[in-house]
């Protein structure tokens, strides 16, 4: 009977130990049954080579055999020590996908933190745009400016480009009553340039264009600050509309500003569509 002893001692061996179906030949907590199962690797710990081991990808949900599950560009294991949504491209649903998050520093998986407290539109492929000096007339670029918001935050103009949409850039002064107006009229305190601008500041609260307002004055007629932005805002809280502190003059250089507001329309490109002087006398022929 002594070779039946030494088959049975073979079949434990093949049946049991690393390599058997209940066997973890790769440590990783998964045995190769289930590897086998999942179409795992049960010789790599980490299947896809994305850093994370097998078993943590399956308890998390993330895929074992892609290194970007979502393919929104932010790698697994990135996402992992993120605590953002392996499976989601905008993980804590604020609006700003986890890849622009991450590019621009805000957090991926806190809703309260984002590219711009104000929400205002991101666009992660926006073309340089040139400096200040260029000629002001319609068919040319605007330049791209970058200014502190209300909130604090600093705003390229060029985020609201790429969307398909109109941009109105509206220059007041704080001190200004016919700006006040507009920004009363804007916020649906009051009426008066409904007659003129029929319907327009409905699209803006429904973001079928977007509306920027720059402070190129403060109350006394001095520089604009931070403060001057956020005071408009408190005066004039409107949801949908940033306000930029042209705190050095630079754009009302540009727009060779003549009166107090000053308009221009932007389309998706950021060439000069409109100017002041169709957008007040011949309405807002944009729209149509
Ligand atoms: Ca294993
Ligand atoms: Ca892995
Ligand atoms: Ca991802
Ligand atoms: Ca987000």
């Amino acid at each position: 009977m002594r070779w039946f002893g030494v088959l049975l001692a073979a079949a434990l061996v093949g049946c049991g130990g690393e390599k058997g179906p209940n066997g973890d030949l790769d440590g990783d907590g998964l045995t190769n049954e289930e590897e086998e199962a999942l179409g795992l690797d049960p010789e790599s710990a980490d299947s896809d080579g994305d850093g994370l081991d097998d078993k943590i990808e399956i308890d998390w949900g993330s895929d074992p055999l892609n290194a970007d599950s979502d393919g929104d560009g932010v790698p697994d294991a990135d996402e992992y020590a993120l605590g953002s949504d392996p499976n989601s491209e905008d993980s804590d649903g604020d609006g700003y996908l986890d890849a622009w998050e991450v590019a621009e520093g805000s957090d991926p998986a806190d809703a309260d933190s984002l590219i711009y407290e104000g929400g205002w539109p991101y666009n992660p492929d926006k073309a340089d745009g040139p400096d200040d000096g260029v000629a002001y007339a319609v068919g040319e670029q605007f330049p791209r400016f970058k200014m502190k918001d209300q909130f604090g935050d600093k705003v390229d103009i060029y985020d609201f480009s790429g969307h398909g949409k109109y941009i109105v850039l509206d220059l007041s002064a704080q001190w200004c009553p016919p700006c006040q107006n507009l920004a009363a009229w804007l916020d649906n305190m009051n009426d008066d340039y409904e007659d003129a601008l029929p319907g327009l500041r409905k699209q803006v609260r429904q973001e079928e264009v977007y509306w920027i307002t720059v402070m190129g004055e403060a109350d006394d007629g001095s520089d604009a600050t931070k403060q001057t932005a956020t005071q408009w805002y408190d005066d004039f809280p409107h949801k949908k509309v940033p306000v930029l502190a042209d705190t050095s003059r630079e754009v009302q250089a540009h727009m060779q500003v003549g009166y107090w507001p000053s308009i221009i329309v932007l389309n998706e490109n950021m060439e000069i569509e409109v100017l002041q002087d169709d957008f007040w006398y011949d309405g807002p022929g944009f729209l149509q």
